[in-house]
């Protein structure tokens, strides 16, 4: 499977442009966006509710709570398996859970963060595939400035693989943009212990 790695020291991002076909991915797209229970979180801030800027789904086989989120799973689907499935050979690893993020438009969007939640362990590997709408996901590194931020479109059927320290030494987004008009599904694999 040919693909590309994108930073060079503290981790590992690996970029796989095309892990599904394109009627593979349009078809799994369609069966996430009509069988996924989406919904609307909201985050406290200084007491107030306010809105995520997407729509989110916890599934698979344990409990999660992040920015004080907790989140009951709901069981796997067959899209869910057969995508899991496809994406753990090249990881390495077994997932046991999936986030799974719904950007509406290109006013949704997900703020400089790290996948570091305590029950992901040590050094998560985190897998990411997404379809629909390509968006823009940036890497920066969190202290040492002479090391480029990072920028890749993540494209329909498209697979990201995050390794090693990434979390310790790197934050990733998905900025907003008013180019896009239609909506993109990512999900990312984890390992909760
Ligand atoms: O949508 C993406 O590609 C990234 C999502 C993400 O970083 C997360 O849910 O933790
Ligand atoms: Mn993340």
């Amino acid at each position: 499977m040919v693909h590309t790695s994108l930073i060079e020291q503290n981790g590992f991002v690996f970029f796989y442009p095309d892990l599904f076909g394109r009627a593979e991915a349009d078809r799994l797209y369609a069966d996430l966006l009509s069988q996924i229970k989406w919904q609307q979180d909201h985050l406290k801030i200084y007491g107030k509710d306010v809105p995520l800027p997407r729509l989110t789904a916890w599934y698979g086989e344990k409990q999660y709570t992040y920015s004080g989120i907790e989140m009951q799973p709901r069981s796997w689907t067959e899209a869910l398996l057969q995508i899991k499935s496809c994406i753990e050979p090249l990881s390495n690893t077994r997932f046991n859970s999936v986030l799974l993020n719904l950007y509406r438009d290109g006013n949704d969007s997900v703020s400089w963060h790290s996948d570091d939640e305590p029950e992901l362990g040590k050094n998560p590997i985190i897998g990411s595939v997404s379809f629909g709408a390509t968006r823009r996901f940036s890497l920066k590194h969190r202290r040492n400035r002479d090391l480029k931020r990072i920028d890749i479109e993540l494209t329909h059927g498209s697979f990201l693989l995050m390794a090693g320290e990434t979390q310790h030494h790197w934050l990733h987004q998905i900025p907003k943009t008013k180019k896009i008009t239609s909506p993109r599904i990512n999900l990312t694999f984890r390992m909760i212990h």
